[in-house]
Formats: C-alpha cells, structure tokens, sequence
C-alpha cells in the first residue's frame, strides 16, 4: 500500500533483545512540535458533554445534581440526565411513558419562538402547540460557546488547536502543548539528535511508573505487557491526559458542567473514547491498546460507517465487527469496495486516521425551518414565520460577526412545500454595504412572493430559509464593490438559474482542483475542510472522513437544530457509545419500538398516524433540501446535474433511491463527528 502508516514501530534492540532506545526518532519529536498529523506521538483529546441539553437546563434552573430532569420536544424527549437514565429514560419514548416510569421527573420544554414575536422564549405552553411555535436552540448554543470559551481560556494561548465539532462536542490537538511539557519534565529531550541527525532514536524515558489517576485506560493489545517500559508515546498521552484532566475540572468549575473525554493519537479514537465511559469520565486509549479497543467494536461505530457504507460493507462480508474484518486483505475490501473506499476502510479499522484538528472550521450556512401541522394557507402566516426565521438566522449571523463585516453570506435560499412538491428560490445576498434583519427579511419575502405568484402556494407545509456562501468581509470598503451594488440589488431577484449553474459550476472546479493538488495518502481521502459545507454553527462543522461518504442515517440527528424536523428513524444502540450517528426522536410519534402503523419507505421506521408519518417525512424531506443547499459545490462536480436558482422536485426519496450505491448529491457536506 503506498499511503504511509503513520505509526509503524521499529524498536532498536541490543544484541540481548532488550530496547535500549525508545522507538521514536528526533523528527518524530519536532513532528510533534508541529502537531504533524502524521506524527507517531501525536496527541488528540475529544471532549463530550454529558446529557447535554438536560444539563444545560439544570444549570439555567439550579436544580440538583441527582434530580432526574429530561428535555421536552412537543411530546418527545430529546435530552436525558443520568439521574432519570436510571429509571430507564431513553430518548425513544414520549413525555406520557417517561413520566410512568419516573414520577419525579421534570420535564423542560425547549424555547420556543411563537408565531409572531420577537424573541424566543421558554413557555409553560409550548408543548400543546407545535403548529405555532417553533423551537429554539439558542440557549444551548449560547452555553456551547460559553464552553468553548472556556476551553480555549485553559489552553495555553500558543499552542491551542480546538475545533467545535457540534453543540457538545470539541476536539483539541494537544500536540504542541505535550511537546512543550515533556522538553520541560525531560530535559534530556532538548539535546540536540547526535551528529545531527534527525533519524536517531531518542534516549527511552526515564523507568517510572505512569500515574493515570482516575482515567480508564484500555487493556493493552495481546503481546503488549504492562510491565514493559513505557515509551514517549505513552508518555505524550499521559501528559495529554493530565491536559483534559485540567480542562474538564475548569469546565466544571466555572460553568458547573460534567463531560467526557477520550485521549489518543487521532480524532476518530478520542471521539470513541470520549463515549467509552459516562458521564464524567474519561478514557486514554494508548498506542498499544488501539488494535484491542478497536476489535470489540462494531465497525459501525466508527465515525463515517454509521450508515449506508458500514451497512454495505457488513452485507459484503457478512459480520459488523472489527475483529472479523482485520484478516480480509486490501485488496479483497477493494473489489467489494472500490480502491478508494477499500483503503479508508482498511486504515480506519487498524486505528490509522490522519484527519487534522481544523480551529478554522467555519460556518458556511445556516438555517431556519419549520414543518407546519397543520399546513398554513396564507400569505400573512408565511409572512409571520419568515419573521422568525430570520430573526433565528440573524442572530446567529450577528454571532458570526456580520455586524462588523466579518464573514457574511452571500446568498439566501428559500424553500416552499406543498403538496409533496418543493420549490426552491434563490438570490445572492447584495455585498458592499450592511447586511440587516430587515434586509434580510425583504429578500426572504420577495422570494416567497415569487412563489406566491406564480400560484399553487397554498396549502403549504413547510418553509425553509437558509443563507449560505460565508465569506470574509472588507470592511469599509465601499469602492467598486459599493459602486457595484445598486446593480448587484437590481440583479438579485432575476438570476437566471443558469448563472448560478454556473458559479457553482466553477466553485466545484475550484475545490475540485483543490482537493486533486492535496498531497498524497491517506490524506487525499479527506474531503478538505473548507470544501465541506456546514449546515451550521452547531452541528456541521466537521470533516468528512471519505472521498465519497454515504450519508449516514441518523448522523444528521440535529436537524432539529432547523426547526421541528424529527429523526427518522430508531437507535438500537446505547448512546453512550455514538459517534453522532444517534438519530433523533423528538417528535411526537416517532421513535415508538414495536407498534404497527405507517411505515416510512426510506428508513423503514413505524409511525403512529398518518400525520406524523408526514411530519416524520418531512424530516428526511428537510434533511435533502440541506444536502441540495450545502451540496451544490459537489454537485457541480457533475455537471450535469440539474440544479440552479429554481427546482421543482417531486419527492425527495425518489430521489435518494434512484441515486443509489453512488454519492448522492449534497452528501459530500454530511459530515457530523
Ligand atoms: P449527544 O451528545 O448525542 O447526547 P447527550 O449529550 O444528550 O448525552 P451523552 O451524555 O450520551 O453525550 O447530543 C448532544 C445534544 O444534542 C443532546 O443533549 C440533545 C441534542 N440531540 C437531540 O436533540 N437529538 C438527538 O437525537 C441527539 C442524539 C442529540
Ligand atoms: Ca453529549
Ligand atoms: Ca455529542
């Protein structure tokens, strides 16, 4: 295989088979230094929040610690403490079956946005009227940044490398904080490599005994011993872990909130170890231990085979463990697989995952929907919904720094259904002079004014405006770019969907070439963080782990993020041990095991009424509209497909069945850690 392994022992032995060096060269330590990503001691931490929301909810209203509290989404829950995990809470069953088991129960409602005002709220009342209320995330993004701050105030200013991979969820490469430890603990690290040469083996580390407090450290491969002399990588990661042992206590102490981490040599093994022990506990998982932590997992666990390719790759070869698959050689997985797929999954299951900590990883588009029940029918009601959604998207962007010109969209897309037929609009956002709320609200409503006149607008049962196309803003500069609005403005409305073919058209070739010019291994696999789309700041903002990633079921649980658009379809699996591929049940109806009812052809999952098998399909329908938005670059990577300013499309599941076995449009920005 050419792609280099990124770890590959070769430990200089005396004549008497005892090491006498460490198995680590001098470059390998200044790799460390620059958080190389090839680095063989690199150290890479994840940090999850516990029971998220519900935690944000004991905090904001100071209940105790040990008190069971769960998080109402109209007649669903979509967050549980530990303390009501207990009595058997999951996120799979309603308000009435939770209360049942578990009298003491609070129930919070999420906020809400009700129909018409202003700002969201928390209302006693928001559970009985889903059809004019629409959910609010704010809180809890407000308290995700207040953590990130927090992490970020911990970590030495110069060395830090965070990046927010959801609303809980963090990564931090602490390589260059490690080697900034160890020159310090280990003078001996600081002379120079003899006769200069980078290729020598470091001195071993002085024999002491690894003190890993409380964390769970996972059992050794077989054939490792843990009477053998630990090398530096072992040390890297116990000073990694003494890193998260501080952020964690901080987080905790100045925000009174619990999470878990995970500690290993790549993001993909800390995000599982960060799931390995709940709540409030973390997990190192050491170069010698990878090959045994990994072999008892299903492989569909593994970040990027949650779905339609771990499924696949589980019928091709008939088993979803790990332990099964490590014998299968590469080129058996590439004739099932095809080569690229073959050797990202070969890596993957060994453990081996060169995807970088991203602290840049940035928003590209955010949005705002909701799925009436019942449908509305006027053009006043869309009037008072399209309010709320740019307020919604507003507030993010003034988050965003669009205030100070910082980054701002540059276009803005809305969506209409009815009767199973969506229509889309877009127009580009005009630059060169401030982006408002109510300018926004103005093109949100000439959009839906198109719509509107060109008839069959009503009954419609779901809106949905997003913006998208972030970029840098110049600030002050109002030279040509201000000279160019007024026709830019005049533009706007009458974009031919031709042109914006074409923009994407070129936008794709551009990330296209990008990805084409990336240096080689495994690396090239990695769909490059500014070519993935991001559906927002909360829940997007990852790097997707393959050259042609399937969309994983579930692994977009966080729509709800963009209205009252419900998951799918069940988990099986304990949460405790996700990758994000948790699909979500917060909606009335969904997620109820063992009962008959209406059936979604997609998911397969049971709905209790014919309503909620619309709301439920509304979901997946939502869901496609995001991967159209965000996916058009990819799209435009094939040109061929039909896309643009305007698009009628029937029914979205047609679709995804028709595109079967290959990349479906969009999927590329599918990327959830
Ligand atoms: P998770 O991190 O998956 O779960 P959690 O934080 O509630 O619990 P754990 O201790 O197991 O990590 O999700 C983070 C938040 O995202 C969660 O608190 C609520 C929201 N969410 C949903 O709204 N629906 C979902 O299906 C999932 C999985 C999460
Ligand atoms: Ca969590
Ligand atoms: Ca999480």
């Amino acid at each position: 295989m050419s792609s280099p392994l990124p770890f590959q022992p070769s430990s200089p032995e005396s004549g008497n088979g005892i090491r006498r060096k460490s198995q680590f060269t001098y470059r390998q330590l200044a790799q460390l230094a620059l958080s190389s990503t090839t680095c063989p001691l690199r150290v890479i931490a994840h940090v999850d929040l516990d029971a998220f929301y519900a935690q944000c909810e004991m905090v904001r209203l100071g209940v105790a610690e040990d008190q069971p509290l769960a998080v109402q989404q109209w007649q669903g829950l979509i967050a549980i403490n530990y303390p009501s995990r207990a009595f058997g809470l999951t996120r799979h069953i309603t308000v009435t079956e939770a209360k049942k088991l578990c009298p003491n129960l609070i129930l919070q409602h999420v906020a809400t946005w009700r129909e018409g005002d202003e700002k969201w709220a928390y209302h006693d009342d928001a559970a009985k009227n889903i059809a004019t209320h629409k959910v609010s995330l704010d809180p809890y993004r407000l308290e995700s940044r207040r953590i990130l701050a927090c992490i970020k105030e911990t970590l030495p200013a110069n060395l830090q490398k965070v990046e927010k991979a959801s609303i809980d969820e963090v990564f931090m490469d602490l390589s260059a904080q490690v080697h900034a430890i160890m020159l310090e603990r280990y003078p001996e690290l600081s002379v120079p490599a003899p006769n200069d040469d980078p290729t020598e083996h470091l001195p071993l580390p002085p024999t002491t005994a690894l003190d890993w407090k409380a964390d769970a450290v996972v059992d050794l491969d077989t054939g490792e011993r843990e009477e053998d002399d630990p090398d530096w990588d072992d040390i890297a990661i116990l000073i990694g872990s003494e890193i998260v042992r501080d952020v964690r206590a901080a987080i905790r102490e100045k925000l009174k909130y619990t999470c878990s981490g995970g500690i290993s040599r790549n993001k993909m093994l800390a995000k599982l170890g960060s799931g390995h022990k709940k709540p409030n506990q973390q997990t190192v998982i050491r170069n010698r231990a990878v090959q045994q932590f990994l072999s008892d997992f299903k492989f569909t666990k593994i970040r990027g085979l949650g779905g339609k390719l771990g499924e696949q790759v589980s019928s091709a070869f008939n088993t979803d463990t790990v332990k099964d698959l490590l014998p299968v050689s590469i080129e058996q997985l590439k004739q099932k697989l095809g080569d690229d797929t073959a050797i990202w999954f070969y890596q993957t299951i060994r453990g081996i995952d060169t995807s970088e900590v991203n602290s840049r990883t940035q928003i590209k588009s955010m949005l705002s929907a909701k799925s009436f029940q019942p449908s509305i029918n006027t053009p006043e009601q869309a009037k008072r919904w399209l309010r709320i959604f740019v307020a919604d998207i507003f507030s993010r962007l003034v988050e965003e720094g669009v205030l100070e010109n910082k980054r701002r969209p540059k276009t803005i897309n809305l969506h209409h259904r009815t009767g199973g037929q969506t229509r889309s609009r877009q127009a580009p956002i005009p630059q060169g002079k401030k982006l408002d709320e109510s300018g926004l609200f103005n093109l949100a409503q000439t959009l839906m004014g198109q719509i509107i006149l060109e008839g069959n607008a009503w009954p419609c049962s779901n809106i949905s405006l997003s913006v998208g196309g972030f970029e840098d803003g110049v600030s002050g500069n109002m030279d040509i770019a201000g000279f160019l609005v007024k026709g830019e403005e005049a533009k706007a409305l009458n974009m031919s969907p031709r042109d914006s073919d074409t923009k994407h058209v070129n936008q794709g070739r551009r990330e296209k070439r990008r990805r084409i010019e990336s240096p080689g291994g495994i690396k090239r696999f990695f769909v490059t963080a500014d070519s993935v789309d991001e559906h927002d700041d909360d829940f997007g903002a990852q790097q997707l782990p393959r050259p042609d990633a399937v969309f994983t079921e579930g692994q977009d649980a966080y729509l709800t993020e963009y209205g009252e658009v419900a998951s799918p379809h069940e988990n099986e699996t304990d949460n405790n041990q996700q990758i994000n591929d948790t699909p979500l049940s917060g909606s009335p109806a969904l997620g109820q095991q063992g009962l008959t009812g209406y059936s979604c052809n997609r998911c397969n999952s049971i709905l209790l009424s014919a309503d909620a098998l619309q709301s439920h399909q509304d979901w997946h329908f939502a869901k496609d509209l995001q991967e159209e938005d965000h996916g058009r670059a990819a799209q435009a990577v094939k040109p061929s497909a039909p896309s643009g300013g305007k698009h009628v499309s029937q029914s979205s599941s047609k679709k995804r069945k028709s595109g079967h076995g290959k990349a479906e449009k969009g999927q590329r920005k599918l990327a959830f850690g």
